[in-house]
């Protein structure tokens, strides 16, 4: 088996983040924060300016701006490798590509009015990530049938509206969205059963590092102390088929990855 996903590290240059919020804002950390990452093995850099951490307030077009441009602009001149922009504005979408941003990454899924359309236009890849509900409401005790079948057939939804304004299947990757939405039992099992999103032939990226599960599976960890839970989560998905992983802490998941492409293939 040939495993070969891509780190992709997270940059959030917002006062309010949950791992990272506050650390990044002025452009000299946030590059030299990227620089690290790119050192330690990343293969995306994920930039965010919202938090959209439960019950996190939203900002405006003009601040999110502000936050991630210059970043963007910087680090296109510093770093040679992509630029994600982990927005759901389309103005934000628009500006962070002509920026530098080759990946739209965005938690709505293209939902937000003219999401659809810039998407097409920058023509550039996206990722479709699944939540329920918006920020404020998301974690009011989601009820699901069957949380994988009912992701799936969003992204069949989706894919089918993507398809319609022009977005070619081959620039999308799928995101189940751990914790957006979802009790702690919905995410063990869409990790238990990440295989099954194969089905639809896409990457699939995943983005659990130091989320609020690693921390209740482990007596209520504080989130600085769940480097270790979140890896062994990173890696277990990975088996199960993630191309692309979300992390903050590039370093421990490219050693991980590491030892398991050695052990899959038998080489050092
Ligand atoms: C995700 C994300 C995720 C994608 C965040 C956090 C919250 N984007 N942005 N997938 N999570 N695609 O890092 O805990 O899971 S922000």
């Amino acid at each position: 088996m040939k495993i070969q996903p891509k780190i992709m590290g997270v940059l959030n240059v917002t006062p309010d983040s949950f791992f990272d919020g506050g650390k990044y804002l002025d452009i000299d950390s946030a590059i030299k924060q990227a620089q690290l990452m790119v050192a330690q093995g990343a293969d995306i850099i994920d930039i965010g300016g919202e938090s959209t951490r439960p019950g996190a307030e939203t900002i405006t077009i003009d601040e999110e701006l502000e936050r991630t441009i210059p970043v963007i602009e910087a680090l296109f001149e510093q770093v040679r490798i992509p630029i994600s922009i982990d927005t759901s504005k389309p103005e934000v979408m628009q500006q962070a590509v002509f920026a530098g941003a080759s990946l739209i990454n965005d938690v709505n899924a293209l939902q937000a009015d003219g999401g659809l359309e810039m998407a097409a236009r920058l023509d550039c890849d996206v990722c479709l990530m699944h939540r329920r509900g918006n920020t404020k409401t998301m974690q009011n005790k989601p009820i699901y049938n069957d949380v994988v079948e009912e992701i799936g057939r969003f992204f069949t939804q989706r894919l089918e509206v993507c398809s319609n304004f022009g977005i070619k299947r081959d620039k999308i990757i799928l995101d189940p969205g751990f914790g957006f939405g979802k009790t702690l039992i919905h995410n063990l099992e869409i990790l238990k059963r990440l295989g099954e999103f194969k089905n639809f032939g896409l990457p699939l990226l995943v983005g659990i590092s130091r989320k609020s599960m690693i921390g209740a599976l482990l007596n209520d960890r504080d989130v600085d102390d769940r480097l270790i839970g979140s890896t062994v989560a990173t890696i277990m998905a990975v088996q199960k088929g993630a191309n692309i992983v979300r992390v903050h802490d590039v370093l421990a998941i490219k050693d991980a990855l590491t030892i398991l492409q050695s052990v899959e293939e038998e080489r050092a």
